[in-house]
């Protein structure tokens, strides 16, 4: 039997990715008209601070979570991994008052994120809300309340769409006005906006992956992008595995650009407020004879002629939606990438869906 038919085929991840339109206008009618949220957004409100945990994808969610929740909220965040909480907490600085915790993991089991729960409301006396998508799992037992967003979560080991479902809720708890709320209007938005390009865009990505291979990844962000980056930069490490690395993008020309070659796919989160500025570090890297993979609301001239991969959303919504809808083309590049080379994306190799320790 040839080894193509003994391959495993991915079955859960694609669909996952692809379902992300659907289920963020979904979450919208729920966000709207769940007591829970509502709930959360007032038990919430009262803290001077938040302390955001998670572990893996959980924690780059609660990283990209806490960068939006400071805009929104003008609040001080901080974000950490469940491991550093249980290592070092003296340095976790875990006995300032008025500070919510917020802890965040899509299975509610991982053994790091439940014991850090644990100890925050053990020993450092903090309040702990907790954000997963397992209704009754442990970490639900182990906070003080919680909210499950079950409709977002996967088969899949990977986290596509709880991801970005998880991140947009985390922006209605932040904007919650009564009503239609900024991010309510913002996630009709997007949602639209994407599920006219979606299909295109994994057709598009995978005839990339099927004619490009490289030998690094390289993805640049700044601002609220960012820690949305780093979940890009895992995803085509976990899907593909590549070697990812991700940077603040006016940082990469202080060293690492030295990598850059024609082995190099360069992922660019594009964001409005520095597109300028960005923009000038993306026709560098492509004179430097990288491939260019940008990701934006609305390109300009310069970028649409300096890139090899262009995706445009246009959407008119609010640039602190965005990191979600920019999320799905790194995703999907994860994802073709990994079918290419003959891995099974739902099945990650030495991975499991979740890490439970002794
Ligand atoms: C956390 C996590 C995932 C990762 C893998 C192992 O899971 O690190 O981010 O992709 O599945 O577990 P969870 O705490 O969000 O369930």
């Amino acid at each position: 039997m040839p080894d193509s038919d003994l391959r495993v085929h991915s079955v859960h991840t694609l669909p996952e990715i692809l379902s992300q339109p659907a289920i963020w206008l979904r979450l919208r009618q729920l966000l709207l008209n769940d007591p829970a949220i509502a709930a959360a957004k007032t038990r919430i409100a009262a803290a001077q601070e938040y302390l955001f945990v998670g572990c893996g994808s959980s924690y780059y969610l609660a990283e990209s979570a806490a960068a939006a929740w400071t805009l929104l909220t003008g609040k001080r965040t901080r974000t950490l991994p469940a491991s550093e909480i249980l290592l070092f907490p003296e340095l976790s600085r875990l006995e300032s008052d008025g500070v919510q915790a917020i802890v965040v993991s899509r299975s509610g089991r991982t053994s790091e994120t439940v014991r850090a729960a644990e100890f925050l409301s053990r020993h450092g006396r903090i309040p702990t809300f907790g954000v997963t998508c397992a209704a009754g799992s442990e970490l639900t037992k182990a906070c003080d309340f919680s909210f499950a967003l079950a409709a977002a979560d996967e088969r899949s080991m990977v986290m596509t769409r709880s991801f970005t479902s998880l991140f947009l809720m985390f922006l209605e708890i932040a904007t919650g006005q009564n009503g239609e709320t900024k991010t309510g209007a913002a996630l009709a938005g997007i949602a639209s906006a994407m599920e006219r390009k979606i299909q295109a865009l994994s057709d598009q990505a995978a005839s990339f992956t099927a004619t490009h291979n490289f030998d690094d990844y390289i993805v640049l962000a700044q601002g609220p992008f960012f820690s949305v980056g780093r979940e890009a930069a895992l995803k085509m490490t976990e899907m593909s595995r590549s070697y990812s690395q991700i940077y603040h993008t006016l940082e990469f020309r202080h060293g690492p650009k030295t990598m850059v070659s024609n082995r190099t796919c360069l992922l660019f989160l594009l964001s409005e407020t520095g597109m300028e500025e960005e923009s000038e570090v993306l026709v560098e890297m492509k004179d430097l004879g990288g491939t260019i993979v940008a990701i934006c609301n609305r390109a300009s001239e310069r970028v649409r002629r300096a890139s090899d991969f262009l995706f445009e959303l246009e959407a008119d919504v609010p640039e602190f939606v965005l990191p979600a809808p920019f999320l799905v083309l790194p995703q999907l590049l994860g994802y073709h990438t990994g079918i290419a080379k003959g891995l099974n994306p739902d099945e990650p190799t030495h991975l499991n869906r979740v890490v439970i320790l002794d």
